[in-house]
């Protein structure tokens, strides 16, 4: 089936009971049993969950996989992976990474004995170099957030599969609709689910897709014996968003290109990041893995106060974290989303203090620009 076909039914059907045709969302914590060990399949609410299930076979349909593994945020699906890795064990990471993927990594999860290393992964050959022999899994995300920086999915998925490591890619930014890294041969796809899967800024959700049995089953029990798990209402809204999301991607798509070519045009500013211009170096790669070039769009302006003047002066944008609804916002990455990346080390990658990151919506293009005319102006 099309990507539209397949996110408008796969995992749903209608309703046994009634003939519903949108599935429900069953809030139950626990199911009855008939007698002692005779259930239908349903015991507790961490452990299943019809909702969450219909939504975990839709997004792994979407993303060319098997298997989807749904948790309470993107995070904590982050912190699920890390559990396939133990103490003594090093993974390479992409530099630019999420700052909150950084800080629970960093921060947090190198205080249980694991070992990581922060790579420039646009190169391949660093992969390359960063290897060690208790290397055991490599994380990329690409495009990076929010230098929208590219890294090759099936040369990362080649150097994974030649080391016997486990790759993982977050392709939030993209969403299954514009790449799919598990049909390049990447091993799990991670998602930020409150971003373009869920759509509407109401929801904080992840999902991981793997179509590896032995991984699935491992996540499978992680994700009963953590509990991150998200609550049948969040699982039912992120289901109804994915019916829609081919048309959001591509109107995100088609506003991000020309808010991009706009700003480039535009005296004030020094600089756009933009997979979709012909300026970004890693063009050719961005045609070659991807279906499309999303909606995120970043760009430097010529000094600091300007900054704080267009931030303050937006009123389309909202100036807020997160990404990937259907409204327009603007962050500024130094002391928003990455502020707990060390200033030496963001610095290191191009992440100033004059760079601006905007999450271009689905409203109509000529008020988006306008906005942000007055804004620079
Ligand atoms: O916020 P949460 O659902 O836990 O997802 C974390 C996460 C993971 N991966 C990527 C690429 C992300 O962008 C995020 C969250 N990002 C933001 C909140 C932000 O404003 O960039």
């Amino acid at each position: 089936m099309g990507f539209s076909t397949d996110a408008i039914h796969a995992g749903q059907k209608p309703d046994l009971e009634t003939g519903a045709v949108i599935t429900p969302v069953y809030m139950t914590s626990t199911y009855a049993q008939e007698e002692l060990g005779v259930h239908k399949g349903y015991e507790y609410g961490r452990t299943h969950n019809f909702t969450r299930a219909a939504y975990e076979k839709n997004v792994a349909v979407l993303e060319k996989g098997k298997y989807g593994i749904a948790f309470s945020s993107g995070l904590s699906a982050v912190n699920a992976i890390m559990s396939l890795v133990k103490a003594g064990d090093h993974v390479i990471v992409g530099d630019n990474v999420y700052g909150g993927t950084y800080r629970l990594l960093e921060l947090v999860l190198k205080n249980y004995g694991l070992d990581f290393s922060w790579i420039d992964t646009s190169e391949i050959d660093n992969l390359k170099k960063a290897l060690k022999p208790n290397t055991k899994m490599v994380i990329i995300e690409t495009p990076t957030n929010p230098m929208l920086t590219l890294t090759d999915i099936s040369a990362t998925a080649e150097f994974a599969k030649a080391n016997n490591l486990i790759s993982v890619v977050d392709n939030t930014f993209m969403s299954p609709y514009f790449q799919n890294p598990l049909t390049m041969g990447i091993d799990i796809v991670l998602h930020s689910a409150t971003k373009y899967i869920n759509g509407h800024s109401d929801v904080i959700s992840g999902i991981l897709i793997t179509s590896d049995d032995k991984i699935y089953e491992r996540l499978k029990y992680i994700q009963n014996a953590v509990g991150a798990v998200p609550s049948p209402f969040d699982c039912w809204l992120c289901l109804r968003s994915t019916k829609t999301l081919a048309v959001r991607m591509d109107r995100h798509n088609f506003n991000a290109q020309k808010v991009a070519e706009f700003l480039e045009k535009h005296p004030q500013v020094e600089k756009v990041i933009y997979p979709g211009l012909k300026s970004h170096p890693q063009y050719e790669l961005a045609k070659k893995q991807m279906r499309g070039f999303g909606g995120m769009v970043s760009f430097l302006v010529r000094e600091l106060e300007m900054t704080k003047s267009f931030l303050k002066k937006v009123s389309v944008f909202t100036l807020a974290e997160s990404l990937g609804g259907v409204e327009s916002l603007v962050c500024h990455p130094a002391t928003m989303t990455h502020a707990s990346v060390p200033k030496e080390k963001r610095e290191s990658f191009g992440l100033t203090d004059t760079l601006i990151r905007l999450s271009v919506g689905i409203e109509d293009i000529e008020d988006l620009i306008a906005d942000l005319e007055q804004a620079l102006a």
